[in-house]
C-alpha cells in the first residue's frame, strides 16, 4: 500500500515537473518564429515558475570568431514570469576564448550579441517579473538593452554593454540598464555573495551606462565604465552611473562586509561624467559611493574622467567614501543643495585640476582625505591639483585631513606631490 503511495506521489510530481524549471533554447538569430529569442520569452512567460533560456544557435549562423548576434527588429514581450537568461550557454565555435566572464587569468568574451531598437526606449528586455530575474552573459548593444521595472531582486551580470563581443571596441549604445518602475533591490554586477564574484562584472561603454530612476535599494558593483574587458582598453561613456528622481540608498561600490570586496569596486575611466547623484525634481537621500576607482585603470595607468562624482541633488546624507579619484577636471563636484554626510572620508583626491568645486547652499563634509600630500589640499586656486573652489553659499569641512596615504589608495603611495599635474592629459572627454 506504501509502494502504490510513493509511486503516486512520484507520478504527481512528475506531471507537474514540467511546469517548474523548464529550459527554452534559442537555436536561431532570427527576429520571430520558432526557435528565436522572441519565442522563448514568450515560452517562459506561459510556462509557470522560472524557466532558463539557453542559447545554442548553429555555426552557420555565428561569424568566424563563432559571435551569434540577433539583429532585432521589432520589441521583445515584456519578461512577467521569472526568467534566467543566460548567453554563457552558447557553445563556443571558431577562435573564441572558451572563457565567456571574466576569470583569474582571462577578461569577459560573449558569444551572443543582440542588437537592440534605435528607438527611444525600446527596451531590448524588459524585465517585469515578481521574483528575481537575471540577464547574463550577453554583448547587448545599441538602443537601450535592459530595463528592470519590477521589485524583483534582479541580477545583470557578466554582459558587455555598448562593448563588443571581444570586449576591446565601443559599440554605440544609449542607456545600458534602466531601472524604474518599482525596480528596487537589483545587484548589477557583482553581488559580493563570494560565490563567482569575478564572474558577475559588466563592461559598459554606453551613452549612460546605469540609470536608476526613483528607486531604493539597489547596488551597482564590481563593473568597468568606459574601458574594455581587460580593464585598461580605453572606450568611452558619457555618463557611468546616473542616479536621479528621488533614489535613496543606493550603493555604488563596495558593501565593506571583507567578503569580496576589492571585487565590489567600480572602475570608471574615460568618461564625461562618472556617479551623478542627480534628485533636483525629487529628494533622494543617502546613496553611497564607496570604494571605487575613478580616473585610473585596473593598472593604475591614467583614465582621466572629466567629472567623477557630480552631486546636482537636493538630497541629505549621500556618503562619498574610500574612493580613489584621479586625474579628474573636477575631483568632486557639488551643485544645487546638496549635503555630503559626515562620513564623506577615505578619498584620496589626487592629480584632479579642482578637487572640489562647490557651488551649492549646503555645508558638505570631506574630513579625513587624502590630498596627495601630507600638508593636504593646497588651497590654491583652480588648475593646481588639488584645490577647492567654493563658489556657493555652503562650506566644505575638509580639516582635518589625512597625513598618510589610505591603504586602499594604491597608486602613487610616494612621491607623488601636492598640486603635480605634470601627468595629466588635457584632454578629458
Ligand atoms: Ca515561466
Ligand atoms: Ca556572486
Ligand atoms: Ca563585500
Amino acid at each position: 500500500m506504501r509502494t502504490v503511495a510513493l509511486a503516486l506521489t512520484i507520478a504527481v510530481l512528475a506531471s507537474l515537473s514540467p511546469a517548474y524549471g523548464d529550459t527554452f533554447t534559442v537555436t536561431s538569430t532570427a527576429d520571430s518564429g520558432a526557435g528565436t529569442l522572441r519565442q522563448a520569452i514568450l515560452d517562459a512567460n506561459g510556462s509557470l515558475g522560472t524557466d532558463t533560456i539557453d542559447f545554442a544557435i548553429p555555426e552557420g549562423e555565428c561569424s568566424a570568431a563563432g559571435v551569434c548576434t540577433i539583429d532585432l527588429v521589432t520589441v521583445p514581450d515584456l519578461v512577467t514570469e521569472a526568467v534566467f537568461i543566460d548567453g554563457t550557454t552558447q557553445p563556443r565555435y571558431g577562435t573564441a576564448p572558451a572563457n565567456v566572464c571574466a576569470t583569474e587569468t582571462a577578461p569577459s568574451y560573449m558569444r551572443i550579441e543582440i542588437l537592440g531598437l534605435p528607438s527611444f526606449a525600446d527596451y531590448t528586455f524588459r524585465i517585469a517579473s515578481a521574483s528575481p530575474s537575471s540577464v547574463r552573459g550577453m554583448a547587448l548593444n545599441r538602443g537601450y538593452p535592459v530595463n528592470l521595472q519590477s521589485s524583483g531582486a534582479h541580477r545583470v551580470q557578466c554582459n558587455h554593454i555598448g562593448v563588443s563581443a571581444d570586449g576591446t571596441a565601443k559599440v554605440s549604445t544609449n542607456w545600458g540598464v534602466v531601472v524604474d518602475g518599482a525596480a528596487n533591490g537589483a545587484v548589477i554586477g557583482v553581488d559580493g555573495d563570494g560565490v563567482d564574484d569575478l564572474g558577475e562584472r559588466n563592461i559598459f561603454s554606453a551613452g549612460t551606462g546605469i540609470y536608476i530612476n526613483g528607486n531604493d535599494n539597489n547596488v551597482v558593483a564590481g563593473n568597468f565604465f568606459g574601458l574594455g574587458a581587460d580593464g585598461v582598453t580605453p572606450l568611452s561613456a558619457s555618463l557611468a552611473v546616473y542616479i536621479r528622481q528621488g533614489s535613496s540608498n543606493n550603493l555604488v561600490g563596495t558593501n565593506e562586509d571583507e567578503v569580496s570586496d576589492d571585487l565590489e569596486r567600480n572602475v570608471i575611466g574615460n568618461c564625461s561624467t562618472g556617479v551623478n547623484l542627480d534628485s533636483r525634481t525629487g529628494s533622494g537621500d543617502a546613496n553611497l559611493v564607496v570604494g571605487n576607482r575613478f580616473g585610473l585603470d585596473v593598472e593604475g595607468g591614467m583614465a582621466s574622467n572629466f567629472t567623477a562624482i557630480r552631486l546636482t541633488d537636493s538630497g541629505v546624507d549621500h556618503e562619498i567614501r574610500d574612493n580613489e579619484i584621479f586625474w579628474s577636471s573636477v575631483g568632486i563636484k557639488i551643485e544645487e543643495a546638496s549635503a555630503m554626510g559626515t562620513l564623506s572620508t577615505g578619498n584620496c583626491l589626487v592629480g584632479n585640476i579642482d578637487g572640489v568645486v562647490h557651488e551649492g547652499t549646503a555645508d558638505a563634509w570631506l574630513e579625513d582625505n587624502w590630498w596627495g600630500s601630507e600638508d593636504g589640499p593646497s588651497g590654491d586656486g583652480p588648475g593646481s591639483g588639488d584645490s577647492i573652489s567654493v563658489t556657493g553659499t555652503g562650506s566644505v569641512d575638509l580639516d582635518p585631513w589625512l597625513t598618510t596615504v589610505p591603504s586602499h589608495c594604491t597608486i602613487f603611495t610616494d612621491g607623488f606631490e601636492s598640486g603635480d599635474t605634470s601627468a595629466w592629459s588635457a584632454t578629458a572627454p
